[in-house]
């Protein structure tokens, strides 16, 4: 023990108080001589405390591994020149044992506006008419694509081009909601391929431009 640390060890002692003494140094280097038992019973719990951490987070890593409840896939949007209304398609999959309900989307600083709606033809003629709830089964998927029920995306805060990547959140009757990019297609491009309904997977609830 160099001086500086003998006067650091003294000065500790001496602030615990004006009656406090400081301990000679042959008591500490004596302690230090009986360091070895003790240090292995801090050995011991040191491990006793890192077994129980790696016990505590096992449930954690296993809900980080577990499926998600919700999933989407091939989300895109179909973009028009001249910031006029795009729409949004994707599949979203129900991976839970009860029905779900997507209620509502947005997307904060891309798009002011963002609808549900549905295409619906009659006598030949096609309109669109916003909905309030499209239902997506248990265990099941709906298909949000051209021609059926889309999101729709009104007056751009930003310029979207071809190529972007656009954050929409989804939001569900019960509470949750989970947002995912979708990427941005010329309006000619066609529809990406749907996968079949027992392909996993879903797209990463990340965005970027
Ligand atoms: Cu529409």
């Amino acid at each position: 023990m160099n001086p500086s640390t003998l006067s650091r060890a003294f000065h500790v002692r001496s602030a615990a108080g004006p009656d406090a003494r400081p301990v000679p140094a042959v008591t500490r280097f004596s302690r230090f001589s009986r360091f070895s038992r003790p240090g292995l019973r801090v050995c011991a719990a040191l491990l006793g405390a890192a077994a129980l951490c790696a016990a505590l987070a096992s449930p954690a890593l296993a809900a980080r591994r577990a499926p998600p409840e919700l999933s989407v896939e091939h989300a895109w949007i179909r973009w028009l020149p001249a910031g006029l209304p795009a729409a949004g398609y994707l599949q979203l999959r129900n991976h839970t044992d009860k029905p779900v309900e997507l209620v509502n989307a947005d997307s904060p600083g891309y798009y002011s506006s963002v609808m549900l709606h549905r295409t619906v033809s009659k006598g030949g003629v096609s309109r669109m008419e916003e909905v309030e709830r499209i239902p997506v089964p248990a265990h099941g998927e709906v298909r949000l694509a051209p021609g059926g029920y889309h999101i729709m995306l009104l007056n751009p805060k930003r310029t979207i081009k071809p190529g972007m990547h656009v954050p929409i959140t989804l939001r569900f009757a019960d509470g949750r909601d989970l947002t995912a990019s979708f990427v941005v297609r010329k309006s000619n491009a066609p529809a990406p391929a749907t996968a079949p309904a027992a392909h996993p997977g879903s797209t990463p609830a990340t965005s970027s431009d």
